[in-house]
């Protein structure tokens, strides 16, 4: 399919890749941290565009297979928890920077008193855009609108 893409979360593990998608995809508001073994795909439609989001796991004891989950990857967002990036989430942005993939940067904060995803700087420098928003958050799906 033309408007088809295959978009992937990576980031460390409990930066909140599962909660955001789940948020995204029933509303369900994830509390309990369960973390993500290798790979989970869904298939998603935003207005007319077809995504398959890729949640990653961020554990490098379960990313042995990351360089094949990245392959042929149109976006990729990345999640932030304020922690430095741990050896698989760095390897994975620079598997996706040496492809030339545009990558979101966001940060899931504490609650949901914020208005909209909103871009907070940088607005685009080399296609990285940054985002803070919460999975608590009822439209998260503007985000990727
Ligand atoms: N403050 C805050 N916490 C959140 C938010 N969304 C999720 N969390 C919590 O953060 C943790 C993240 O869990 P997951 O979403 O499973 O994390 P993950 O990044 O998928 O972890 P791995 O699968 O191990 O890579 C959970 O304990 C959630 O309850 C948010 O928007 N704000
Ligand atoms: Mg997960």
């Amino acid at each position: 399919m033309a408007n088809e893409y295959k978009v992937v979360l990576i980031g460390n593990s409990e930066s909140g890749k599962t909660s955001f998608i789940k948020s995204v995809i029933t509303g369900e508001k994830n509390t309990k941290y369960s973390p993500t073994l290798g790979v989970e795909v869904h298939p998603i439609k935003i207005n007319d565009l077809y995504l398959n989001v890729w949640d990653l796991a961020g554990n490098p004891k379960y990313g042995g297979l990351v360089d094949c989950y990245l392959m042929q990857s149109r976006l990729g967002i990345v999640f932030m928890n304020g922690e430095p990036f741990n050896e698989l989430t760095r390897l994975s942005i620079d598997n996706l920077n040496k492809s030339n993939t545009p990558l979101i940067y966001v940060k899931l904060i504490e609650d949901d008193k914020i208005e909209r995803a909103e871009i907070i700087d940088g607005l685009e420098v080399n296609h990285v855009y940054y985002f803070e928003t919460s999975s608590l958050f009822d439209k998260i799906k503007e985000i990727l609108e």
